[in-house]
């Protein structure tokens, strides 16, 4: 794969005949984020940017303090393309320190507020951090212990960087300075790192360039029908990929709007939230989704100026999905995307069949699907097959991963998704199943391997398989069968080991079964279809039969 001299290394782009087609269909238009604030800046100076909690800043404001924060990581020795990873709540400084990176250059990690030292310690490493952003305290957590094990694993890591009290760390209140020059970054340049769900033992990098995001997020806005009357509120943490860019906060800032974060999206802390700053959108996983129907009922707070809710990361049911007007008032959209790329919308002029029944179609008219199976062959129209994806939008490969990009795209450029989907005769997918080892745990993505592995550092675990259970909250809960050495470990103190080791809590198994042996596929792999189905047997008998007295 091409990569210019200014590229940083390991980030597969590409080809430059669709560079060119992207260009003249007029997708990239060579603008950066820095450059998308300054001009928003100038265009809505005092409307507001951002409420968080008590601050309220006006797009002016918000413009600014990325100025002098740009300032302050220079002066702090932070370059241009130099990685530096972000971990941070729905809070203010969140657009402060991401627009100040992207104004210098220097390439945000997007990690979640839930991950722990396994992760973040192998994001400094893989990424070769040179600075880590927290919060001091979060959720009941205090991300500087964290920060302080992440230190001592990873001793590249030159900065840590703490919104709020910094301890034994460098406040981030202490950085901004008097704004100077600044380096002029590429829009064809990688502006950041998204996470992917990831189906391997660790978790990949997803390099993403100002170009080819900026059009997702500008054609997320259109799709949604965002302008300066759009209130946005961001009830998911805002680094992940749905409520960053689809159309999400970045979509609202492109449209002149008001973006508010919710530090929690439980009904008590979104709802109020939604009457008081007259939200128009917001976006949720399915259980959230569900816990909203059945607060919405309450009717203690006035939800009438929401207009749009947007369901994503996990398949919604259908009954939930027919529920969602009647109950709250407003437009369902479903969302199905993903960090590499491809996102589908349903539209808000579409028959209320299709926006119950199906997870939408792609933002552009170049995204280009494939519905295949096993040997890579197009399934018949309206049948069910994997996913194959290429488009503007869509990676060509994952950060420093050759041997897994080999596997996770087709030799021409297509992204396997791991997703089984069927195209409805009007072009919209419906998800049903997926053919990658990863578990939807609400939403949040749990690759089987990366548990796996970890189980397996155990003394007394000889063999690992983890699977999911269906589950009629999450949709999917987490299951690791485990054949032991010897006498089986108590679970707790199996649980207890992941977490020591640091793997974020939705990542520790939710069950826990200890078996002889594990069945086999007829060429000798783990099955895990048996493993599932042994499972939901084993739930059938308990329903059947009567429970003891
Ligand atoms: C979003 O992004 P990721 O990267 O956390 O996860 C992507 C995967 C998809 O490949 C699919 O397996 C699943 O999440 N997924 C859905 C879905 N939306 C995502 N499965 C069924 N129905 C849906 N509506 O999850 C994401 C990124 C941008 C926008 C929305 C979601």
């Amino acid at each position: 794969m091409t990569s210019p001299a200014h590229h940083l290394p390991g980030c597969p782009t590409w080809p430059e005949a669709f560079a060119a087609r992207y260009r003249a269909a007029g997708y990239w238009r060579g603008e950066t984020f820095g450059q998308l604030l300054r001009e928003r800046a100038r265009l809505h100076a005092e409307r507001t940017a951002v409420v968080a909690g008590d601050q309220r800043w006006s797009y002016r404001e918000l413009d600014e303090r990325a100025d002098r924060l740009a300032a302050g990581f220079l002066a702090l020795g932070i370059q241009p393309r130099d990685r530096v990873v972000v971990q941070l709540p729905n809070v203010a400084a969140f657009f402060e320190v991401v627009f100040a990176l992207f104004r210098i250059g220097a390439l945000p990690v997007f990690a979640l507020p839930a991950h722990r030292s396994a992760e973040i310690g192998y994001f400094c490493e893989h990424a070769e951090a040179v600075a880590y952003v927290i919060p001091d305290r979060h959720g009941g957590f205090d991300y500087r212990t964290l920060a302080a094990q992440v230190r001592e694993k990873v001793p590249g890591l030159k900065h840590v960087i703490v919104a709020g009290n910094a301890g034994p760390f460098t406040a981030l209140s202490s950085l901004p300075t008097e704004p100077g020059a600044l380096p002029e970054p590429r829009a064809s340049d990688v502006a950041f790192f998204q996470l992917s769900g990831g189906s391997t033992g660790v978790p990949k990098l997803i390099p993403r360039t100002h170009d080819d995001y900026l059009y997702s997020v500008r054609a997320s806005a259109d799709i949604c029908q965002l302008d300066t009357s759009s209130v946005y509120l961001c009830a998911l943490p805002v680094s992940h990929n749905f409520p960053l860019s689809s159309p999400g906060v970045l979509g609202i800032l492109h449209a002149g709007g008001t973006v508010v974060m919710a530090s929690h999206a439980s009904p008590d802390v979104a709802f109020p939230l939604i009457e008081r700053e007259r939200v128009t959108l917001t976006a949720l996983v399915p259980p959230l989704a569900m816990v909203w129907l059945d607060a919405a009922k309450a009717r203690r707070h006035d939800l009438s100026s929401l207009r749009v809710l947007q369901v994503g990361g996990a398949r919604l049911s259908n009954e939930a999905a027919r529920r969602v007007r009647p109950t709250l008032g407003c437009t369902l959209q479903q969302v199905f995307g993903m960090a590499e790329g491809l996102v589908n919308y349903t539209r808000f002029d579409d028959a209320e069949e299709l926006i119950v029944t199906t997870q939408g179609c792609p933002i552009s008219p170049d995204d280009e699907l494939r519905v295949v199976d096993e040997d890579d062959r197009e399934v018949a129209p309206g049948e069910l097959g994997q996913l194959l994806t290429r488009g503007p939008y869509t990676i060509r490969g994952y950060y420093k991963a050759e041997a897994h990009n080999a596997r996770a795209f087709t030799s021409d450029g297509f992204y396997r998704t791991g997703d089984l989907v069927r195209l409805t005769p009007e072009g919209y997918l419906v998800v049903d199943g997926r053919v990658k080892d990863q578990i939807n745990r609400g939403g949040e993505k749990v690759a089987a391997e990366e548990v796996e592995n970890h189980l397996l550092a155990h003394p007394a675990v000889h063999d690992a398989a983890v699977v999911a259970i269906p589950d009629a909250f999450l949709g999917e809960r987490t299951c690791a069968f485990v054949i032991p050495r010897g006498t089986p470990p108590a679970t707790t103190a199996l649980t207890a080991f992941l977490r020591e080791r640091g793997l974020a809590a939705f990542k520790i198994p939710d069950r826990v079964e200890f078996v002889d042996a594990f069945p086999q596929t007829g060429v000798g792999k783990v099955s895990k279809k048996s493993l599932r189905e042994a499972l939901t047997r084993s739930a059938a008998a308990k329903t059947a039969s009567p429970s003891p007295r």
